[in-house]
């Protein structure tokens, strides 16, 4: 865990993405990444053209979107959310969780129908095929010629997944083979760190007053996970696209994340 500020770190992270997020997340007060599970292409743009300001990073999931609605194409509509992500100044997460080999995530992540690799500056992979995976996939960002960075999933939010202890601590080991691309992980708690090292956890399962779903996913609040924990960023999606207003909802958010991280480092934790 870190008692460090983003500041701080953002000048010293071993990442270029990593320095990037922590700069903007210390200069637009805000450790919030919404997801947004939506459908409806349009309907994802206006909504992080309106939360925008209280965000550190957009999660995606691009292949739920029918792309039916306008805009109907994929490439109009992964344009204007990089227009977007300029326009308020935050990152692109596509949560794609990679899980295959090396040379058919390379396929994967850099072409197909999505182009990952073209518009999402941070993309995630499971650690269950081995570090071929983490290769493959940085092998794309550099023929690219574009700064990507990766997630390594080390424990899910959700009841009975098998990440978390062992499981966590091998796949630090094999970020640990590329610190210049793999700028952190999903985890429910902040990862051992070696002098030299930073991780940025990013935690989903986090929401202000469910438990959870009814499907597995497990919440717990912005300070459990923030302060106590020690994690990063927190990734709320129905928490905040469930709501009525959603735009105050998210500021909601967005204080209770800050306040978190502002006492855990009050706390020295
Ligand atoms: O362990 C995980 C990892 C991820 S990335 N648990 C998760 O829930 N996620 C994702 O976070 C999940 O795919 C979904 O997009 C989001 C949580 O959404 P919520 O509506 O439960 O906040």
């Amino acid at each position: 865990m870190s008692s460090r500020t983003y500041e701080s770190r953002a000048r010293t992270h071993p990442t270029a993405i990593g320095r990037t997020l922590l700069s903007l997340m210390a200069a637009k007060k805000t450790n919030l990444c919404v997801s947004v599970d939506i459908t409806d292409a349009a309907t994802i743009l206006s909504l992080l053209d309106a939360v925008g300001p209280s965000i550190c990073v957009a999660k995606t999931h691009i292949d739920i979107i029918p792309f039916s609605n306008s805009p109907s194409s994929i490439a109009e509509f992964t344009a204007a959310l990089s227009a977007l992500a300029e326009k308020h100044n935050f990152l692109i997460f596509e949560d794609r969780k990679f899980a295959d080999i090396g040379s058919t995530v390379k396929a994967q992540y850099g072409g197909g129908v999505y182009n990952i690799a073209k518009w999402a500056h941070i993309t995630n992979a499971h650690s269950v095929p081995g570090p071929g995976i983490v290769a493959g996939l940085k092998e794309v960002a550099e023929e690219l010629g574009v700064t990507r960075a990766l997630l390594m999933l080390g424990e899910m939010s959700s009841k009975g997944n098998l990440g978390g202890g062992e499981y966590l601590a091998k796949t630090l080991e094999m970020a640990r083979g590329d610190t210049e691309f793999v700028m952190g992980f999903i985890a429910q708690c902040a990862v051992d760190t070696r002098e030299g090292e930073d991780w940025i956890v990013m935690t989903p399962g986090v929401d202000l007053g469910r438990k959870g779903d009814g499907l597995g996913q497990q919440y717990n609040t912005p300070d459990r996970v923030v302060r106590e924990k020690g994690c990063d960023v927190i990734i709320v999606g129905r928490g905040i696209i469930g709501a009525e207003d959603k735009v105050a909802k998210a500021e909601e958010y967005r204080k209770a994340g800050w306040e978190a991280y502002e006492k855990r480092v009050a706390e020295g934790r």
